[in-house]
């Protein structure tokens, strides 16, 4: 008997694989297909603006680098990376912003999302050591905590429309325990969305399961999982990976669980942690393989750039600029034409920046982050009630459209453009529970 060689082991686990993937992909019902989030048609406040058909847009660049891109914008021809590049260098950033804010205005017109959601991070016990992240713990530090499924249930409540559960890489959580946890909040929560674990999560539990990753996200779905986080992305760079993350997986194997995710029907996130040691040319390169991706095998809901935190590591002395925020905003925008939405992270950005990025291409500002305790309807003055108005404020200051969403982007809520005018918004879904402080990092793998 001839031993195998690696190169027939790899073959035969990725026809295995293949194998799952065309199993799961049977099993899964025709709506759940691999296909593109980008709204079909153009808004009306696209075409409309004040009741008025909207202006042609009359750009004027400080930068003439600008001109030969933005005429690319408005007739829909893809930007090359060296477009990309210059987006970066350009000082013109009002111009920049105008550029994106018209892409985005074309796609969502002046809305701007939110979801009424909570973050749940059931451990903070990681056997990776990412240098940039202050949340993890090693299993005998004693800030390393655990969270019982009673714990993660008690986070939550029906009021809910979307949970985001992401945390780090336990070493004695079996993956059995991590279904249990959506199988429970599905139990318990029927009509909460489940956007739980990152590319990197659902790599490991296919490592201690020793399943292919075909079979861990088919067990995810049938316990009751929606979507997944972009979380895990970071830079798809050897060079950055090698000096920040290098126990990590790497950009393939990242692309790879989110390509066969979208294949199965999974919608997902997508992230770009930037702001520490990475070049503009990686954030470029970075942008276009996720927008090769969504070509390839769409599925992506929303790009999160995440504004690198400094924390007590010692990597910069500080983290990226609002002109860096805005930037990285915009360009993406811009670079990834495919991508339904970009998001002005509030957690990161800080509230003030995430409300101007409206402003500069993105079209969501992610939600209202809850804490564990829940408020009750009656305590008028609770930080859940400023909490939603916050967020309805951070988009009215910018000029847009509060919509409430879902976790799938399904409309919940319209609210008016003022506070003072009558909308469809009934407010009650938003009434109860609290919100975490504003600033505070909520990371995990
Ligand atoms: O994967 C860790 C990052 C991510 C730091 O999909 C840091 O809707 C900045 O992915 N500074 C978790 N970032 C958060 C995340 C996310 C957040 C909001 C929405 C969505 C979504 C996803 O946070 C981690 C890691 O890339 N991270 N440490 C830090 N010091
Ligand atoms: Fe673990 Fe995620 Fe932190 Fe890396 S970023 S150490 S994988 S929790």
């Amino acid at each position: 008997m001839t031993e195998p060689t690696q190169d027939s082991l790899w073959q035969s686990t990725k026809e295995l694989a293949e194998a799952d993937l065309t199993a799961a992909a049977a099993r899964a019902p025709e709506r759940n297909r691999a296909r593109s989030h980008l709204p079909d048609g153009q808004p009306e406040s696209a075409a409309f603006l004040n009741g008025q058909p909207r202006p042609e847009p009359d750009l004027r660049f400080r930068d003439p680098a600008l001109e030969p891109i933005w005429r690319k914008v408005q007739t829909g021809e893809r930007l090359t990376r060296s477009d990309g590049l210059t987006l970066f260098a350009s000082p013109d950033l009002n111009g920049l912003g105008a550029m994106a804010d018209w892409r985005k205005t074309q796609l969502h017109g002046d809305q701007a999302y939110f979801v009424f959601n909570r973050q749940v991070n059931p451990t903070n016990l990681c056997v990776l050591d990412c240098k940039f992240c202050d949340y993890a713990h090693h299993p005998l530090d004693p800030k390393g905590y655990a969270m019982s499924i009673d714990q993660v249930l008690a986070k939550l409540s029906p009021e809910l429309r979307e949970v985001h559960i992401v945390g780090g890489l336990h070493h004695q959580w079996r993956f059995d325990y991590y279904v249990d946890v959506v199988r429970q909040i599905r139990r318990a929560f029927p009509t909460i969305q489940i956007k739980a674990y990152t590319a990197v999560e659902i790599d490991f539990f296919a490592k201690i399961a020793k399943l292919s990753i075909e079979r861990v996200l088919e067990t995810l779905v049938e316990a009751g999982l929606d979507s997944m986080p972009g979380g895990g992305a970071e830079v798809f760079s050897e060079r950055v990976r090698a000096e920040l993350f290098p126990k990590k997986i790497g950009a393939e194997a990242w692309l790879n669980v989110h390509r066969i995710a979208h294949r199965m029907g999974i919608p997902t996130n997508s992230t770009l942690l930037y702001g520490h040691i990475e070049t503009h040319e990686e954030r470029v390169d970075h942008m276009l393989l996720l927008r090769e991706l969504e070509d390839e095998a769409p599925g992506f809901l929303a790009f999160i750039p995440l504004a690198f935190q400094t924390g007590y590591s010692d990597i910069v002395k500080r983290g990226p600029s609002a002109v860096e925020d805005l930037k990285t905003i915009a360009a993406a925008r811009l670079l990834m034409d495919n991508m339904p939405h970009i998001k002005s992270y509030w957690v990161m950005l800080g509230e003030d920046t995430a409300s101007v990025g409206l402003n500069f291409g993105a079209s969501d500002i992610d939600g209202t982050i809850f804490e564990e305790k829940i408020a009750h309807a009656a305590l008028a003055e609770s930080p859940v009630g400023l909490a939603r108005e916050r967020i309805l404020q951070m988009i009215r200051e910018a000029g847009k459209i509060p919509v409430e969403r879902d976790a799938l982007y399904n409309i919940v809520d319209r609210y008016p453009i003022r506070a003072s005018e009558p909308g469809t918004a009934t407010g009650d879904i938003a009434s109860t529970g609290q919100v975490t402080a504003p600033g505070q990092v909520v990371a995990g793998a």
